[in-house]
């Protein structure tokens, strides 16, 4: 499906980690929440933001893409100082969706138009309808996740795709 004349398709993906709701206490009576995400083998994070069960990151990381059927993984973890950070949940983030909207990306004329949307259902955790549209010659994505493995706590993302195909001409 991604094979276009027998080649994978690669580009980039942003992901903006806008913030995170009513997530796990794992000090006394907060956290200090940061968000980690992993692409194959490589593995960015957002900054620590100190006791704040509700954080607001607004941070952008970007990850490239070498297999989109693969997931992204998101975890969430307490910062400590004297022990290890503590686990508050993780989700995973199925970029297919996106990327397939990106083989349209040419077509400037949908600018701004919803293309598709990825309803939620136990397996992929979204909170909700997530959106994606075209914003600015780039794929768009709008979700939140409901984090796994843990009691509480729900992460707002907005992925971005840019195709190496499409910037090139
Ligand atoms: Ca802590």
């Amino acid at each position: 499906m991604m094979m276009r004349g027998g080649r994978l398709d690669e580009g980039t993906l942003r992901v903006k980690v806008i913030r995170g709701w009513n997530l796990a206490v794992r000090d006394f009576l907060t956290s200090d929440p940061y968000v980690v995400l992993t692409s194959g083998c490589k593995r960015v994070k957002t900054k620590v933001i100190n006791s704040n069960l509700n954080p607001v990151w607004n941070e952008e990381l970007t990850l490239c893409v070498v297999d989109p059927r693969r997931p992204i993984k998101l975890e969430v973890f307490d910062k400590d100082t004297f022990s290890r950070d503590d686990p508050m949940g993780k989700g995973e983030i199925d970029i297919q969706p996106l990327i397939e909207a990106g083989m349209f990306l040419t077509d400037t004329r949908l600018s701004g138009d919803i293309i598709n949307v990825v309803r939620p259902t136990p397996k992929n955790c979204l909170v909700g309808d997530s959106n994606i549209y075209f914003s600015d010659g780039k794929v768009v994505q709008d979700m939140i996740l409901r984090l796994t493995d843990v009691e509480c706590g729900e992460v707002m993302l907005q992925l971005e795709w840019s195709n190496s195909r499409s910037s090139r001409r």
